[in-house]
């Protein structure tokens, strides 16, 4: 690709309809696609910001069948939440679709088609897993079994979630269906194959030769171990109800596969878009001078950069990606991030909790984006991030250039005298920061980049501060002008810059300095910070100061910190495993059991045995020895005193020498610890029986 594309094709992964989007989206897919979109904006690019729902799929009939209603309806609330949440966060995709959208179908169909009657697939019965008694074939997430390649027990039939590694279902070993727990059966059936061995040769040249180094080395990496490992046909079609139905004769009852349809997707949602606008679709996909990226997340690598390019190859008439910068995951408080779980920071929550301060969140999650390594989310930094970045150095700047110029001048910009060394020091270093900022956004370098932004404030503040106009006011007020105009020049360049960063801000900021046109031509640029003699001219009237950012409390996150702990309670409840009940015994067998409230009055160690206690008890019957195995639970002297439950007719016999006279009874708590079965409300008297 050379240096100056024509136009850009931005994808950003289609979000399975199956659940809510949370903070891991947005950090490994949504803000840095946005930002990239962004800013090529700023720079007058062409740009095709596409993306939409992902509704077919395993996952989805899942849920419905969970909840009880049908995988459309599943499709539905959730397309909605989701697209709701992606225009709240400022995720300025040009289109957002879904691929239950009748233009999808039509482009997913025809795309199968052209590929058929070219004959680049290959027609085959093979045995595929069946289950008897849900009376289906078991494809993806309907098969769990042993990942081949690492070992997980829990791997899905179509990729491992362990090792990201995508295989066929018959691959696994030990499989059994995700509905009824049962052992597969083998089947015949008929199906479809990309022959991705066919594609190895040009796979090999394109991403090992053409792009070892452009790509970044996760993604490089995970190709380059894919085609190591050999390519096999994949088949891209399903023996399911749910999905686009696969258009040609014979196949009835079968659907495509949904990692076949869903990157069609982006092909259909970038047709729908510019139908809309009056655009022609093909510029954007077929012009070798448009710039096509895939944003995705890393578990996503194998279909964009393998599968998906194979298509398009096969398919002829389209352009490959020219770059696809997956990020790794982001954690949450140090665990993974789960849906089931519901160990998740929801964006719908979170606006909630946290109104109108979307660009904090956008900003943590740059900050800490998972680009080269799993990274870490928590609430103290999010906190941390807040009120020593964004109030004390980015909004600390914006409200003393404003109060100042509100207070000495009106509002006016003043005009500026002779600039000082260090004016023209400053405003050169201003100039230098939209190539210093691009240039790391053109390498996908979002947290880099956004350093670099607050560098920006941070040169405001320094100015401020060694320039001091709050005391020349008083001696010098032709000094004061020049500083508070340049000043002025800093903050119109955070406006600028910081847009696809902190999009609200921006916006926010554009209006107090009344620099907001509607007027794309007339808005300031990317470049023109750099280019620019001057961003505010003297005399042009700013508006009043607004706050951009405000502090937030201890309390605000110890509230998400403790909403978290309630998911982690939540979750030790549900999977707590409950040993299974015994066989059923008669009244008579209970009565056998003679069990006495006691009173623990002796305690030490067993010589010699870690998890042995030596104990007196007073049974109300007598004073006697019992062994105990909770050593390693208990002291001897916090459990001399102790009011117990004691089996008192159990055969005595001897432990380590020493005999013992019955038993304690004893259970564990949640965390696994033992516990005594209190005998109940004190008062009660040693002897008292059980029953
Ligand atoms: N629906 C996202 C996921 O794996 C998947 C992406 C499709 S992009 C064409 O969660
Ligand atoms: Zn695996």
């Amino acid at each position: 690709m050379d240096q100056d594309p024509k136009r850009y094709t931005i994808t950003a992964a289609l979000p399975y309809t199956n659940g809510p989007v949370h903070i891991g989206h947005l950090a490994g897919v949504y803000v840095p696609a946005d930002i990239y979109a962004r800013y090529q904006r700023l720079q007058n690019k062409d740009v095709a910001f596409i993306c939409g729902s992902d509704e077919h799929g395993v996952p989805i009939t899942i849920k419905a069948k969970k909840e009880g209603i049908t995988p459309q309806q599943v499709v539905d609330k959730y397309h909605a939440i989701i697209k709701k949440s992606f225009a709240d966060f400022g995720i300025s995709f040009d289109n957002y679709s879904r691929t239950s959208a009748e233009i999808h179908h039509k482009t997913a169909s025809e795309f199968f088609k052209k590929l058929y009657e070219d004959g680049k697939f290959i027609e085959e019965v093979t045995e595929q897993l069946y289950d008897e008694e849900a009376n289906q074939f078991l494809a993806d997430r309907f098969i769990i079994g042993t990942c081949p390649k690492c070992g997980f027990e829990e791997s899905y039939g179509d990729q491992c979630e362990n090792c990201g590694t995508s295989h066929n279902a018959t691959d696994l070993i030990n499989p059994r269906s995700a509905i009824s727990g049962n052992k597969p059966i083998l089947k015949e059936t008929k199906h479809w194959f990309l022959p991705l061995n066919e594609y190895e040769d040009f796979l090999k040249q394109w991403i090992l030769v053409d792009h070892k180094k452009d790509w970044k080395t996760n993604v490089y990496g995970q190709c380059k171990s894919w085609i190591d490992d050999g390519l096999r046909p994949r088949a891209v079609t399903r023996d399911l109800d749910w999905g686009i139905p696969v258009p040609i004769k014979g196949a009835e009852g079968k659907v495509l596969y949904v990692w076949f349809d869903a990157p069609i997707g982006y092909i259909s949602s970038t047709k729908e878009w510019a139908e809309r606008e009056g655009k022609n679709w093909e510029d954007y996909w077929k012009d070798e001078n448009t710039k096509m990226l895939h944003f995705i997340g890393k578990d996503n690598i194998v279909f964009h950069c393998i599968i998906f390019p194979a298509m398009l190859k096969a398919e002829g008439s389209y352009i490959l990606p020219d770059n696809v910068p997956a990020n790794e995951f982001l954690n949450l408080e140090g665990n993974k991030i789960s849906t089931s779980k519901n160990w998740a920071v929801w964006l719908h929550e979170y606006l909630e909790d946290f109104p109108n301060q979307q660009d904090v969140l956008r900003y943590t999650l740059t900050a800490n984006a998972p680009e080269t390594k799993d990274n870490d989310f928590t609430w103290a930094d999010f906190q941390a991030r807040n009120n020593n970045e964004l109030v004390a150095i980015f909004g600390n700047f914006i409200n003393r250039v404003m109060v100042l110029t509100d207070k000495y001048y009106e509002g006016i910009v003043p005009n500026a005298g002779p600039f000082s060394e260090v004016d023209e020091q400053t405003l050169s270093e201003l100039k230098a920061y939209p190539t210093v900022i691009a240039s790391s956004l053109e390498r996908y370098r979002f947290r880099e980049a956004q350093g670099e932004l607050m560098n920006v404030a941070r040169l405001g503040n320094k100015y401020l501060a060694d320039e001091e106009p709050w005391k020349t006011i008083k001696t010098d007020e032709e000094r004061t002008k020049t500083v508070m105009y340049v000043a002025l020049q800093i903050a119109s360049a955070l406006a600028v810059l910081s847009e696809p960063f902190l999009p609200f801000t921006s916006d926010k900021l554009k209006n107090m300095l009344n620099i907001r046109s509607n007027a794309t031509e007339t808005s300031l640029k990317w470049d023109d910070v750099s280019s620019k003699s001057e961003l505010l001219n003297p005399g042009h009237k700013v508006d009043k100061a607004e706050l951009l950012f405000s502090k937030i409390e201890d309390e605000q996150i110890q509230q998400q910190l403790d909403k978290l702990q309630a998911s982690k309670k939540m979750n030790e409840i549900a999977n707590k495993k409950v040993t299974s009940q015994k066989e059923t015994i008669q009244f008579d067998d209970f009565t056998k059991l003679d069990m006495r409230v006691g009173t623990i009055i002796e305690a030490e160690k067993m010589p010699k045995a870690n998890k042995l206690l030596v104990l007196k008890v007073d049974t109300g019957i007598d004073v006697r020895t019992i062994v105990s195995g909770i050593a390693e639970s208990f002291k001897p002297e916090d459990i001399v005193g102790k009011k117990v439950t004691v089996l008192v007719n159990l055969a005595p016999r001897a432990l380590r020498g020493v005999e013992s006279q019955g038993m304690i009874l004893m259970t564990e708590n949640a965390e696994g610890k033992l516990v005594f079965v209190n005998p109940g409300e004190e008062g009660v008297d040693n002897g008292a029986t059980i029953n």
